[in-house]
Parts: C-alpha cells; structure tokens; sequence
C-alpha cells in the first residue's frame, strides 16, 4: 500500500512539474546572460513570479539560442514565443513608425533618451507596437553604440571608408552608414562574433555592454568612442498572450518590466563607465574622436533624414529636456 501511495505521490510531482515547466511563458535576449539585458529579463522573470505568487513563470532564454532579435520578434508577433527582449535594430521591419528613434546623433545622451522614451512620446510610439500584434510592456535600454574594427584606428570619419562593417537590419543604420563611406553588411547578432573572427567583417557597432558581453575585445582591435547612435530596447509581449491576461496580472506585467528597466538601465551605466578602462586593459586600442566630426559628415544624409521623418517631429525629440 505504501508503496503504491509513493509512486502515486512521485507521478503527481513530475505531472506538476512537467506542468508548469510547460506553462513557463518564455523571454529571449541575443546577448549572454551576464549582460544590461541579462539583467533585463532575470529581473522581469523574478517580479512576474513574485508577483503573481508564483501562478506564472517566466523562463529566460539567453545568447539568441531561441534565435537573433528579429526572429524572435517574429516569434513574439505570432505567438510561438510569449516575449523578447530587443534593442530597436529589427524593429522598424515591424513597426516602421519606430526608426524615428534609430536616427544617428538624434540624443544628447541617456538622460535625454530616457527623459523622451518615459515621456510622451515613448508612450504614443508604444502604442504603435498593438496593430502589430505586440504589447509593448516598456522601454529599455541597449545604450550608445560605439564602432569597433580590426583593420586601423578610427580618429575622424574619413577613417571609416571602405571598412566593412556589419549593421543591424535596420534601414536607418544602414542609410547613415553608407553616409560615413562604410561598406554594410546587415547580420543578425549571434553570427557577428564569428564573422568577425573569420574577417567575412572588419568591424562592428554596438554600446560598450554589447561589445564587453560578446567578448569583441577577442576579435577586435580598434575601439572609436563615436557615440553614432542611442540604442534603445524595448519589452515585446503577443498581444493575444497579454491580452489572456486578467486586469491584475496585467498590472503585474506591466509593473514587472519597469522594475527591470530599472535594472538594466543601472547595469548600462555601470558598464559604461568602467568599458573603455575594461577594454583597454584587455588589449584593445581606445580612441576618443571629435563627435562634430562624424555629425557633420553625415549631413547629406540627415537632410534626408528631415525630409523622410519631418524636421517637426525630429525636433520634438531634440526639444525633449
Ligand atoms: O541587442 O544586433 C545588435 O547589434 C544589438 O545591439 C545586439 O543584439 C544587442
């Protein structure tokens, strides 16, 4: 009789287990866990299960093993995963209302970035995400984005013609690139630490916790602090998934994610201020150049820029204090 009670007891176990294991709800990043975006969704996980008492899981999948930002936002649009975490790069694919915010040079700094995503304009573009199928949850934090190239120092635009630089796919970058004379190569993250290993790219651009997380120091030796780009990041929910949601987990979600933001917004700061020592000391050769520089190269492309945006509306992110 014992006996027949415990392995009764072991199967409820398991079927519980293997139950809730499949009602785990599942969040992607492309970078390690050890990252502003590990902390994304480490802390996004932890207050989603602390808050709803531990009725729903969440389990984070890390190094874009549930694929590279851009299939995973497929993904999160049709449902076959919950949610992702993503820097803005692919999202204009999706939501093309968003490559306003990718315009080289558009932000002083975080600060400003942070001031215009929390405010009203962060909250109208938010609201651009549902047609798409997306519950925006909030915005966070990829950082400033800096080049990177294996081939010579970049101290002035000038340096950066005919380098061979992977881009995000985003068609903002990749206009402004060319702009600077680069030579683009769109690719999705997880393959750029090995094309940049196998020379397919000279180079690369991403924030200084991207370029530390994948470990670029091993492949790249030339770092310019060039500042091109404030990257943001945003939480993307399936709709049909959040809207399944009763009104309190909703507020659950919702309330998660600005925890988290919080936490990934500290750990970019943290890494930017101790990133370019931290490279430096591993090797490689850090360069501070005269951003006015690379602003006025570009120009001819931020006439265009005006013109495909609306001076108006890009001037209500610069008026942003
Ligand atoms: O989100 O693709 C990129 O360069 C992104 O900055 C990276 O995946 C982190």
């Amino acid at each position: 009789m014992k006996l027949r009670f415990i392995a009764a007891a072991l199967a409820a176990a398991s079927l519980a287990s293997f139950a809730s294991a499949q009602s785990a709800m599942r969040i992607s990043i492309s970078v390690a866990q050890n990252s502003h975006q590990g902390v994304a969704i480490d802390t996004f996980a932890k207050e989603v299960e602390a808050r709803t008492k531990g009725r729903v899981k969440v389990q984070p999948f890390y190094s874009g093993s549930l694929g590279g930002e851009r299939e995973s936002i497929e993904a999160v649009q049709l449902g076959t995963q919950e949610l992702t975490f993503t820097s803005t790069g692919p999202v204009p694919n999706f939501v093309p209302e968003a490559r306003i915010l990718d315009v080289p040079f558009l932000f002083r700094d975080k600060a400003h970035a942070r001031a215009v995503l929390d405010g009203a304009i962060g909250a109208e573009m938010l609201a651009k995400f549902e047609p798409k199928g997306f519950k925006a949850l909030a915005w966070g934090e990829n950082g400033i984005r800096h080049m990177t190239n294996s081939k010579r120092a970049v101290n002035a635009p000038e340096d950066l013609k005919g380098l061979k630089m992977r881009t995000m796919e985003n068609p903002v970058h990749i206009a402004a690139y060319k702009g600077f004379g680069i030579v683009t190569t769109p690719m999705a993250f997880p393959e750029v630490f090995t094309a940049l290993q196998q020379g397919t790219v000279d180079g690369q651009e991403n924030p200084l916790s991207v370029i530390m997380a994948a470990k670029f120091d091993q492949v790249q030796k030339h770092l310019s602090l060039t500042g091109h780009v404030y990257s943001p990041a945003i939480f993307l929910m399936n709709k049909a998934a959040f809207d399944k949601l009763s009104a309190e987990d909703k507020g659950h979600f919702i309330e998660a994610a600005k925890v988290a933001v919080k936490a990934n917004r500290a750990r970019v700061d943290e890494d930017d201020s101790k990133g370019a020592a931290e490279l430096k000391a591993k090797g490689m050769q850090v360069v501070e150049v005269d951003k006015a520089k690379f602003v006025n190269a570009l120009a001819p492309v931020n006439a265009e820029f005006e013109k495909q945006f609306g001076k108006a509306n890009l001037d209500r992110i610069r008026a942003v204090k």
